[in-house]
């Protein structure tokens, strides 16, 4: 057993924040090489999927009696989002769903998640329901169906009717009655077809970015706006499960979280707390709440300021009863102390650091996806973890129609080494799904990130399967 094993099994390195005090970079461990391990490895009922969203890819964005949602409204800001861009077309899966699920299905994918976009739905926010709206997931779920891949259903991947958030949206304690109304409305249309639900896609990224950083839709920079999204969009993602599992008779139930790995910049007692509060905000704070353990105000007593929020009973009503955790992981953040009230913590940006980073700066770090998936299994509440987001960006180039994106492929096989790793020391992870199927919209970034499995030409919008597509055909085949 070498060093880093002996701190594995020690449990010494599933702390995270301890374990660059005993390695340095070169100590590493270092992944299976290409080809070392094959889809058998992972059990035969791992579930391997695609992942997408509905303001992303769509398109549509007033079509058959949809509203305007925040972000139709947040991109037609001047300077919100890079070069101007929005999502008016995105991807138009709203038009081109079906060959979109023909491709997931040609690169032997077996599940496809999305989002249903409330403004198409409800577009007054609440009330009257648009009959279109509804129709047009009855033919994606239908297409999916015929095609064998089975849908799963993200209840809220950020896009919600404008009239709503013009009333404060995640800030105002109404929410909670209006995404009700919604949850309530889809579960009891789709629960005969489908199974599978995640009530919230990363809570974490559309309050912080929305509410506190302004960099996402509405974009609001106010820490009071933020503490109240964090408390209500907890209260909504237990109760989202609470009405899934009265309405979908036998559903899978989940939600996802953003994860991110956090070390201190050293063993300075000093950073390794900032590492600590850091993680505090970017790994617990919803996980916790939905397990009975509250915020988690002993590391980061600012969260104390949540509980003048409360209302009787919220304590219990944080709790969520659901099946399984989603995590979506994609980078490593290295964190320093900071005078900066609040968090009092700062990161050290990848780009300062010098190591291997995706195109929007994110560090590649695949042993980072080994040690959340650890960290996860280690509360007791967790029966089952997906791997619900991992991917990578890349400067893709189209060349004669193909795209040759080795570094995608490679980024691929060291992150399924890390799953496997931890699947192999007992962790329950079950399924890994792939952000993304096709290029589409990154939000604030507009089309300049492309994550897809398929290349997709913007002027054209038409298709190409990446080698990295080619590459899961293979493997998944
Ligand atoms: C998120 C979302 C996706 C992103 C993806 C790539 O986690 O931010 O779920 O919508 O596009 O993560 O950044």
């Amino acid at each position: 057993m070498d060093r880093r094993e002996w701190l594995i099994k020690t449990g010494i390195a599933g702390t995270g924040l301890l374990l660059s005090r005993y390695l340095d970079a070169a100590d590493r461990f270092r992944y299976m090489p290409a080809g070392d391990f094959v889809k058998a490895d992972f059990g035969p009922d791992f579930k391997w999927g695609v992942a997408a969203a509905s303001y992303q890819t769509e398109g549509a964005w007033n079509l058959d009696g949809k509203s305007e949602s925040n972000w139709d409204y947040f991109s037609r800001i001047p300077g919100k989002i890079k070069n101007g861009e929005n999502a008016d077309v995105a991807a138009d899966f709203y038009h081109r769903y079906p060959e979109d699920i023909e491709l997931i299905k040609a690169m032997n994918f077996k599940i496809f998640r999305f989002s249903v976009s409330w403004p198409r739905i409800l577009p007054a926010g609440t009330g009257a329901v648009n009959s279109k709206g509804l129709d047009f997931y009855h033919k994606v779920i239908d297409k999916c169906l015929s095609a064998g891949i089975e849908p799963w259903i993200t209840i809220y991947h950020w896009d919600m009717p404008q009239v709503l958030e013009a009333q404060g949206g995640w800030a105002n304690r109404k929410i909670i009655d209006w995404f009700s109304e919604y949850v309530e409305v889809i579960t009891k249309e789709y629960g005969s077809k489908v199974k599978n639900w995640m009530v919230m896609n990363e809570q974490l990224s559309f309050t912080g970015n929305g509410y506190m950083n302004g960099v996402f839709a509405p974009g609001r920079k106010s820490l009071g706006a933020f503490m109240k999204s964090v408390h209500y969009a907890t209260l909504c993602n237990a109760e989202g499960g609470r009405i899934v599992r009265k309405n979908v008779p036998g559903a899978n139930i989940g939600t996802t979280l953003a994860n991110t790995y956090v070390e201190p910049v050293d063993q300075k007692e000093k950073n390794i707390k900032a590492a600590a509060r850091m993680d505090a905000i970017m790994n617990r704070l919803f996980i916790e709440p939905c397990l009975g353990m509250g915020y988690p105000e002993d590391t980061l007593p600012i969260l104390k300021k949540l509980k003048s929020l409360y209302e009787d009973g919220d304590e219990a009503k944080m709790i969520f009863d659901f099946d399984f955790i989603g995590i979506q992981y994609y980078y490593r953040t290295i964190a320093k102390n900071s005078i900066i009230p609040g968090m009092r913590a700062k990161e050290v940006m990848a780009s300062e650091r010098g190591v291997p980073v995706n195109s929007m700066g994110g560090e590649i770090y695949p042993e980072g996806l080994y040690h959340i998936l650890k960290k996860f299994s280690r509360y007791k509440g967790i029966r089952n973890l997906i791997v619900t987001e991992n991917g990578t960006c890349v400067p893709d180039k189209l060349e004669n129609g193909r795209v040759h994106d080795k570094e995608r492929i490679d980024y691929f096989k060291n992150h399924l080494s890390a799953v496997l790793k931890a699947r192999r020391e007992g962790v329950n992870v079950t399924g890994y799904f792939v952000w993304s199927p096709t290029d589409n919209f990154e939000w604030d970034s507009g089309y300049t990130p492309r994550f897809g499995l398929v290349y997709v030409d913007f002027k054209t919008l038409e298709r190409y399967i990446k080698d990295s597509g080619l590459w899961f055909k293979e493997f998944l085949k």
